[in-house]
C-alpha cells in the first residue's frame, strides 16, 4: 500500500481545526476535568504555592510560549476567507484548472502593511501586501502581491538593505511603521531604482482608504502555459469592485490616533455586515519572446509596469471575501504564503527579484512557524490530496504509515507514482536558458530608473500631484540630515522639475537640475484614482441625529442607506436609542466616540444642540449666555468631512449645521432639503466619485 497522509482540510469559511477544544467542561491539556481554575494549589489559604500544581505550571508555561516571531516584513495584517470563481476566459494562455469557467476555489487572503510591527497602526504611509492563497484541486497556488505594481529593488540581494533602511533605526527603534526618517531616504536617494516605487508610496496609493479599495498586483511577470504547452508572459492584477480609493494624509494621521485598527476593523465589519469585498482578477498577456520585453519595456524588471492602455487587463475571474477568520492567530498569523506555490499553467520567469523570493518564503516560515511542517497547520493545508515523502520534524501532526518514504522502492510496490503533464503534474516549462558568462551585473535596460516614475507623475490629476508634493515635503521634512534631503531633491529633478521645485521650496532648499534627460512618455490615465464612478454599497455613512428631532426621518434615511447596501452608523449625543413613533432607531456612535474620518459621507439629520448632561459638551452649557447654538463636536465633524472632500447632506434642520460651519448650501457635493430618500440619492451620487474632487486642492 502506498503511504498516504490525508490532511483534514479546513473548509472555506474557516471551520475549526479538528483539534479545537470542545465539550462542556474545562479540562487541562490532557483532557482531565478541572474542578477549580482561579486559585493555585497552596498549603492552606495563606500558605506557599505548591510546586506540584501541574495545572498552574501547564497554564503558565503555555502562556509563556503564546507568541511566535512576527513576520520580518508584513508583520501587521488582516485576513479573510473567500471564494474565487473562474470565468473560463484564460484557457487560450493558461491551463490552470482554477481559472476554468465557473470553477469555484476556496481562498484565504491576507492584507498587510510592510514596515510596522504586529501592533502598529493600519493607516501609515506604506506599501500594502495583498497575498492570496487559492486552495485549488491541483494544489495550492499563492499569488503573493502588493497594492503597488512595482518594487523598490530589482535584485533580491538588495532586500535586506532596503528593509534595514526603512525599518525603525536600530539604535532607538523609531520611527514605527513609516518611512519618514533619515535611513530610508538616505537609501532610496542613493539607490535610484527605488524611485518609481517610492513615488507610488508618496502618492495616495500609500494610504488606502480600505483594504477593500486597493488594487493588487503580482508585480513580477509570470509565465503562463496552455494545454498545448505554449507559453505566454503575464502580469496579474486585482481590480477592486469598489474602485481604488485612498485617505487624505490628514485623515490617515487622525485615524492613526483614534483607531489604529481602522483597516482591520473595516474589513471585518464589512464582511460581518454582508458587504462582501470583491475583486476581479485580470491578466496582461505578452508574447513569450526571447527578449522578454513588450514594446521596449523589460518584463523582467520589477520596477516597470506595462501601462494598461498599451496592454489591456483581461478579466479571468472574480474573488469575493465572505467569511472572517474564526481565530486570528490560527489563521491570519499562521498563514504561510510562498511565491513558489504554483499550479500547472503558472510558471516563473527569470526576474532576479522573484528568484530570491522563491528561496526566502520557505526559509522564513521555518523560523516563524517553528519547523518544516507548517503546511499541516489548518490554514496552510492544501485542499488537494497530499502524498509526499516529507517525514518527521518539529510539530509533525500526521501519523504516517508504511515503511518506504523513498523512491525508488519495491517494498511498497513502487508507490506512490509520479504523474505526467496529462494527469496534472507540475511540469516546468522547458524554457531555454540564455548562454552567458557568469557575472554580478544587471541588464542595461534595468538602468533606466526614472522614465516610469515620470510616467506615473504625468498621469496624476492636479489634486493627486498636490498630495504627492505634500507627502515628499512631509517625509523629507522629518529627516534630520541635510545631505539626505538634498540628495533626494536631486532625484526628484529627474522625475519632474516642477515636482522637484515645489518639494524643494517646502524644505527651504534650492531646486536641483535633472542629471538625466527627461523621458518623453505618454501618460497612463488608468493610474489616476480620480474620475471614476463606483458602487456605494459597503460605504460607511455617518447619520448625525438630534434626539430632540423627529426619529422618523433618521429611520427613513437609515433604511434608504441600507437599501443601497451602505453601512449607516447613527451618531447621537448618547448611546440611547432614538425613541418616538414607531420602532426605536439604534445609535452606534456617540458624539464622544464619533470622528469624521470614520465616514465616507455624512448626513445631518438634525441640528443637535450642546447637551450639558449625559456626556455632552460639558464646557458648553446649553442655554448659557454666549453658549453655541449647536454641539461643537458636530460642527467639528462636518468641517472635517467637508475639508476631506466628503459628500454631506443636510435637511430636517441639518442645514443649520452647514450654515454654522460656513459651508454653502450649493457647494459641490453638498445636498440640502428634500426627503430622506432624495437626500440619500443625492449623497450616493456624490459618493460614487469617492471624493468631491472639486474641493481640492484645498
Ligand atoms: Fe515579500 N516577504 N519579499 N515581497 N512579501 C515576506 O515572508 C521577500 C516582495 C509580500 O501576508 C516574508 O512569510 C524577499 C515583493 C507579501 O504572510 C519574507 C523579497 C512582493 C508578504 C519575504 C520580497 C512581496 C511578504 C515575511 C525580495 C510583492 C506578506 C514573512 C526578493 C510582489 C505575506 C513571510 C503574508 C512577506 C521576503 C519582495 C510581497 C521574509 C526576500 C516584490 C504580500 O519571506
Amino acid at each position: 500500500m502506498p503511504e498516504k497522509y490525508e490532511p483534514e482540510h479546513a473548509p472555506a469559511g474557516g471551520a475549526p481545526a479538528p483539534e479545537a477544544p470542545s465539550g462542556a467542561y474545562l479540562t487541562n491539556a490532557q483532557g482531565t476535568r478541572l474542578y477549580e481554575s482561579d486559585h493555585s494549589l497552596k498549603a492552606g489559604p495563606r500558605g506557599p504555592v505548591l510546586l506540584q500544581d501541574h495545572h498552574l505550571r501547564e497554564k503558565i508555561t503555555h502562556f509563556d510560549h503564546e507568541r511566535i516571531p512576527e513576520r520580518v516584513v508584513h508583520a501587521r495584517g488582516a485576513g479573510a476567507h473567500g471564494v474565487f470563481r473562474g470565468y473560463g476566459a484564460a484557457g487560450e494562455v493558461c491551463k490552470a484548472a482554477f481559472l476554468g469557467r465557473d470553477v469555484e476555489t476556496p481562498v484565504f487572503v491576507r492584507f498587510s502593511t510592510v514596515l510596522g510591527s504586529r501592533g502598529s497602526a493600519d493607516t501609515v504611509r506604506d506599501t500594502r501586501g495583498f497575498a492570496v492563497k487559492f486552495y485549488t484541486g491541483e494544489g495550492t497556488f499563492d499569488l503573493v502581491g502588493n497594492n503597488i505594481p512595482v518594487f523598490f529593488i530589482q535584485d533580491a540581494l538588495k532586500f535586506p538593505d532596503v528593509v534595514h533602511a526603512a525599518k525603525p533605526q536600530p539604535d532607538r527603534e523609531i520611527p514605527q511603521a513609516q518611512s519618514a526618517h533619515d535611513t530610508f531616504w538616505d537609501f532610496v536617494s542613493l539607490h535610484t531604482e527605488a524611485t518609481h516605487h517610492t513615488l507610488w508610496n508618496m502618492s495616495d496609493r500609500g494610504i488606502p482608504r480600505s483594504y477593500r479599495m486597493m488594487e493588487g498586483f503580482g508585480v513580477h511577470t509570470f509565465r503562463l502555459v496552455n494545454g498545448a504547452g505554449e507559453t505566454a508572459l503575464a502580469k496579474f492584477h486585482w481590480k477592486p469592485e469598489l474602485g481604488v480609493h485612498s485617505l487624505t494624509w490628514e485623515e490617515a494621521q487622525m485615524i492613526g490616533g483614534m483607531d489604529p485598527d481602522f483597516h482591520r476593523r473595516d474589513l471585518f465589519d464589512a464582511i460581518e455586515s454582508g458587504a462582501f469585498p470583491a475583486w476581479e482578477l485580470g491578466i496582461q498577456v505578452f508574447p513569450d519572446t526571447p527578449g522578454q520585453t513588450f514594446e521596449g519595456i523589460d518584463l523582467l524588471d520589477p520596477t516597470k509596469i506595462v501601462p494598461e492602455e498599451r496592454s489591456p487587463v483581461q478579466p479571468v475571474g472574480r474573488l469575493v471575501l465572505n467569511a472572517n477568520p474564526k481565530n486570528f492567530f490560527a489563521e491570519t498569523e499562521q498563514v504561510a504564503f510562498h511565491p513558489g506555490h504554483l499550479v500547472p499553467g503558472v510558471d516563473i520567469t527569470d526576474d532576479p527579484l522573484l528568484a530570491g523570493r522563491l528561496f526566502s518564503y520557505l526559509d522564513t516560515q521555518i523560523s516563524r512557524l517553528g519547523g518544516p511542517n507548517f503546511a499541516q497547520i489548518p490554514v496552510n493545508r492544501p485542499h488537494a490530496p497530499v502524498n509526499d515523502m516529507l517525514r518527521d520534524g518539529m510539530h509533525q501532526s500526521a501519523v504516517h504509515t508504511g515503511v518506504a518514504p523513498y523512491r525508488p522502492n519495491s517494498l511498497e510496490g513502487g508507490c506512490p507514482f509520479t504523474a505526467g503533464a496529462d494527469s496534472a503534474a507540475y511540469v516546468e516549462a522547458p524554457v531555454r536558458v540564455p548562454a552567458a558568462d557568469k557575472s554580478r551585473e544587471a541588464a542595461a535596460s534595468f538602468r533606466d530608473h526614472f522614465s516610469q516614475a515620470r510616467l506615473f507623475w504625468l498621469s496624476m490629476s492636479p489634486p493627486e500631484r498636490e498630495h504627492i508634493i505634500a507627502a515628499y515635503t512631509f517625509e523629507l521634512g522629518k529627516c534630520d540630515e541635510q545631505a539626505v534631503k538634498e540628495g533626494m531633491v536631486g532625484v526628484l529633478a529627474n522625475i519632474d522639475p516642477g515636482l522637484c521645485a515645489q518639494v524643494a521650496a517646502g524644505l527651504g532648499l534650492p531646486a536641483a537640475e535633472p542629471t538625466v534627460p527627461l523621458a518623453d512618455v505618454t501618460p497612463s490615465p488608468a493610474l489616476s484614482q480620480v474620475g471614476g464612478v463606483w458602487p456605494v454599497a459597503g460605504r460607511v455613512i455617518g447619520i448625525v441625529a438630534d434626539p430632540a428631532g423627529d426619529p422618523g426621518e433618521v429611520r427613513t434615511v437609515r433604511r434608504a442607506a441600507l437599501a443601497q447596501g451602505m453601512l449607516p452608523l447613527v451618531i447621537a449625543p448618547t448611546g440611547a436609542a432614538l425613541d418616538g413613533d414607531g420602532e426605536p432607531v439604534p445609535v452606534q456612535r456617540t458624539f464622544a466616540t464619533a470622528r469624521s474620518v470614520e465616514y465616507d459621507a455624512v448626513v445631518l439629520a438634525g441640528a443637535p444642540r450642546p447637551a450639558a448632561d449625559a456626556g455632552g459638551a460639558r464646557d458648553a452649557k446649553a442655554g448659557a449666555p454666549g453658549a453655541p447654538e449647536l454641539d461643537p463636536r458636530v460642527l467639528l465633524l462636518v468641517t472635517e468631512a467637508y475639508r476631506h472632500g466628503k459628500a454631506i447632506a443636510g435637511w430636517n434642520g441639518g442645514e443649520r449645521v452647514l450654515a454654522a460651519a460656513g459651508i454653502a448650501a450649493d457647494a459641490p457635493g453638498v445636498i440640502v432639503g428634500g426627503s430622506g430618500e432624495s437626500v440619500l440619492d443625492g449623497l450616493a451620487h456624490a459618493l460614487g466619485g469617492h471624493r468631491v474632487w472639486e474641493r481640492f486642492p484645498a
